[in-house]
């Protein structure tokens, strides 16, 4: 076979988290460009062999029917890597519901655990379908990173007491998918560097783990790609959805994940939930259930009330009961797109 450069990308994930890991790197893998090869490093947080196997042999079947090349490997920390981090106890005093283990620093861990110059971390909470290889074309192989904005906008809403100001419109990026220059956090965060960080800042004042931090030692100097490269899944971000959706890679923030036992999918991720639940389908992961909502009065109602108030906000909501509208519509453009090939 021909070589191709080598994109690297790692994710993290215990076994309650499977299901998510299983999407997150299956639809990345499926989605990227192949002029690259993959390098998948997964950073196991107690992953059955069940899970694992699936993993590789899912891969497997993409690579050969896809005539798209990959590798795979497991990593656990050492001890001594993990014994420097807060104790889970400490963080989950602070963040309930929160990771709350080394998980929650898996991506600033990974300059140690694995060689070369750069990696692309992704949450597993993600689904992709406008695929990876993205982040590596916006690369210089300078830039510390290349990231997409957050919804929250501006670090100013995350800067830790104590640290200089800074202009008001200082992006602030979202970390769940991020292409990460390995040899500046080497040299510029390494972990004792982040260590330090969490002694000389309150935990009160870390509101979002390695986020926070990656992002107040950054103070803006990243690239910025556009949002459509990890769609957060707020209201806002969520309303665009159904123009986007087929570049987007999705990133389903919050506590409840589309796999979990209790997930209700609320008003706003209608179409989020239903493109998961297809490629789930589609990729062959058990245990996401059909989505099904009711609520879109309490959209309408908003719309009706923000339009009296806050005009602009009321558009979102807007396009929010309008999608809700269409749903049929965007239904079958979803079932088609999964229907396109053989399932995985
Ligand atoms: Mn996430």
């Amino acid at each position: 076979m021909k070589e191709l450069p080598t994109i690297t990308i790692a994710s993290c994930a215990n076994e309650a988290f499977a299901p998510g890991l299983l999407m997150a790197v299956l639809s990345s893998f499926y989605s990227s460009s192949d002029r690259y090869s993959y390098h998948y490093y997964i950073l196991d947080g107690g992953l059955s062999e069940i899970t694992k196997s699936e993993l590789r042999k899912k891969l497997d079947i993409i690579s050969s029917r896809h005539k798209k090349q990959y590798a795979l490997d497991f990593l656990v920390p050492s001890e001594q890597a993990v014994s420097q981090l807060p104790r889970s106890e400490e963080m989950a005093q602070n963040q309930p519901g929160r990771v709350s283990s080394w998980l929650a620093f898996a991506r600033l861990m990974l300059q140690n655990m694995i060689q070369g110059d750069f990696a692309i971390y992704i949450d597993s909470d993600v689904l992709c379908v406008g695929g990876l290889h993205h982040y590596y074309e916006a690369w210089d192989h300078k830039a510390a990173l290349v990231a997409v904005q957050d919804p929250m906008k501006y670090l100013k809403k995350d800067r830790p007491k104590g640290l200089p100001k800074l202009s008001p419109k200082h992006p602030y990026f979202n970390s769940g998918m991020v292409l990460m220059n390995l040899t500046w956090f080497r040299e510029y965060l390494s972990m004792a560097k982040v260590v330090e960080f969490l002694h000389t800042h309150p935990p009160d004042q870390i509101k979002f783990h390695d986020q926070t931090i990656m992002n107040n030692v950054l103070n803006g100097d990243f690239i910025l790609i556009d949002k459509i490269n990890n769609l957060v899944l707020s209201v806002d971000y969520a309303a665009e959805l159904g123009e986007c959706w087929k570049r987007s890679n999705l990133h389903y923030i919050g506590r409840s994940k589309p796999w979990g036992e209790t997930h209700h999918t609320s008003p706003t991720r209608i179409l989020a939930d239903y493109i998961y639940w297809r490629a789930a389908e589609f990729y062959g992961i058990s245990g996401i259930k059909e989505p099904k909502v009711n609520g879109v009065g309490k959209i309408k109602a908003k719309a009706f009330w923000y339009n009296l108030v806050k005009p602009k906000r009321a558009l979102v909501y807007k396009k929010h009961y309008q999608m809700h509208d269409n749903f049929e519509q965007y239904r079958s453009e979803v079932d088609m797109h999964f229907n396109a090939e053989p399932k995985i």
